[in-house]
């Protein structure tokens, strides 16, 4: 028997979670309007919604929000922010931001502009949804382009977050490079299942995307987790030490957005950075201080500079990497030996259940993976999130439901906050929906957002004879 890997930290503040009764559930759920996004998270046991700002920080990142400087321009946390960004990532100009998104809405409308077609597209392996809205707002159009390899989720491989690049070369052979705003890597493929995006694939696409002239993103708010994959997966890599392989990955980019509520292990704060574009850097940084704030805080405080400087530093660490990694496959072992269908291999940030395989009797409009959620709510208070039809939305050209290529249920680990006991009772608690997962019905809208729609949408479940229709 492999020996389990412990925590490598211990615990000095611990924040009381309290466990609901099913009565309490079912009518917290109810008044949800059965999503679990509109759940009070004091109805919530364990929250597997996102790891997303969700992270525990380290002493030394609270000891650090103690050196906040909150001058308005030019406080020293930004220019620790600013050394941590050069020596990790070898980028010039740093310019922060309240989250990633906030570094998506500054950056792209300038890549659009700097494109100068009329028809601009991005192409990536997959964009966000966040990313693809900042994508659609700045007036372009996000194509992913996923490695086949990934939507097998039954299929073992090492790199599911990889781009396709005949498709890439394809793609940009017939819409034309110069219709091409850039090119996004997300590392890692949240979408695919917090998926690693090979370091041979990744500088493939990069020299592509260079040989025509098209500017290289990083969706960097995963950087370390890739990082990891790349020095166990990759035999080149082996024994490089990781920031090396991280200094590695983005001397593949020109630029990189991040959200540092992942990796940088802090609750709030984005990066924008640009390796030498000073002039790209002035034009961004207009923007962002007409949305974001000052060029030196970017919609933060002083404090939190610090702590993301310092979080920048500390998701390297590989004791608690190796940990981070394992946890998160700890869950899908004892899913999968349960007999539960999960993206294979697990990725880094969550376990996600392939909720088409194991509710077929839902069709895709019925959403699949969200029911399956809600019946995770009320068998134990558990929070999880569908990635899936309901995420993905209609064609707002066309009004119609967009064909997802997955339907998943994505339950994720928030960084340095739960422990594998707590990972146990996710598991029991699944494993104990998937003996009356026949009998589990869809759901239908009962308020359909226009945009966005899974963040405040209201559904019920459908009716007998619906679901028997479908
Ligand atoms: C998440 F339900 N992710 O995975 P921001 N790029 C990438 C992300 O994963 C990402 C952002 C950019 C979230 C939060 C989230 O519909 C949802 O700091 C690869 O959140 O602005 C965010 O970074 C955006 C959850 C976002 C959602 C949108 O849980």
């Amino acid at each position: 028997m492999t020996r389990r890997i412990p925590e490598p930290f211990r615990i000095k503040m611990v924040e009381p979670i309290r466990q609901t009764t099913a009565a309490e559930r079912a009518s917290a759920l109810e008044a949800a309007g059965w999503n679990p996004f509109l759940l009070d998270a004091a109805d919530v046991y364990i929250d597997l919604l996102t790891d997303s700002g969700t992270g525990a920080m380290s002493d030394r990142q609270w000891a650090g929000l103690m050196l906040g400087d909150e001058a308005y321009a030019g406080g020293r946390n930004f220019h620790h922010l600013c050394d941590a960004v050069a020596e990790l990532f070898g980028y010039a100009h740093t310019i922060p931001t309240h989250q990633g998104r906030g570094a998506e809405q500054i950056l792209f409308p300038e890549l659009v502009r700097r494109c100068g077609s009329a028809k601009p597209v991005f192409v990536s392996n997959y964009h966000f949804d966040t990313t693809k809205a900042h994508v659609e707002l700045a007036g372009a159009r996000a194509i992913n382009l996923l490695h086949p390899d990934a939507l097998d989720t039954t299929r073992a491989a090492d790199w599911k977050g990889n781009i396709d690049l005949d498709a890439l070369q394809r793609t940009i052979g017939e819409l034309g490079a110069a219709n091409v705003a850039a090119l996004i890597m997300t590392v890692t493929c949240n979408s695919a299942g917090g998926q690693p995006v090979a370091m041979d694939n990744l500088r493939a696409a990069s020299a592509l995307a260079r040989r025509h002239g098209i500017p290289v993103v990083l969706d960097a708010a995963r950087y370390a987790e890739n990082a990891w994959f790349i020095k166990q997966r990759d035999p080149a890599c082996a024994d490089l030490p990781l920031p090396t392989i991280v200094r590695e990955m983005f001397d593949c980019a020109d630029m990189f957005t991040m959200s540092a509520k992942k990796d940088a292990l802090v609750n709030i704060g984005g990066i924008c950075a640009l390796r030498d574009d000073a002039e790209l850097a002035r034009a961004v940084q207009v923007r962002c201080i007409a949305q974001e704030g000052f060029v030196s805080y970017g919609g933060l405080a002083g404090r939190d500079l610090e702590a993301m400087a310092i979080g920048l530093r500390e998701g390297l660490d590989e004791d608690y990497l190796r940990w981070r990694v394992a946890q998160v496959a700890y869950l899908g072992q004892r899913l999968a030996d349960a007999g539960i269908p999960i993206q294979t291999p697990t990725g880094g940030h969550a376990v996600f259940v392939d909720a088409a395989r194991m509710l077929p009797h839902i069709p895709p409009e019925q959403f699949p993976a969200h029911a399956l959620a809600c019946a995770l709510y009320l068998e134990g208070g558990v929070r999880a999130v569908e990635i899936g039809s309901l995420l993905l939305g209609r064609d707002p050209r066309t009004g119609l439901q967009e064909r997802s290529p997955f339907e998943l249920l994505r339950l994720t680990i928030p960084r340095r906050v739960y422990t594998n006991d707590h990972m146990d009772y996710v598991a029991d608690c699944l494993i104990a929906v998937q003996r009356h997962a026949a009998g589990l019905r869809g759901l239908e809208f009962s308020y359909e957002p226009p945009l966005l729609r899974h963040f405040t949408a209201r559904l019920r479940p459908c009716s007998k004879e619906q679901a028997k229709a479908a």
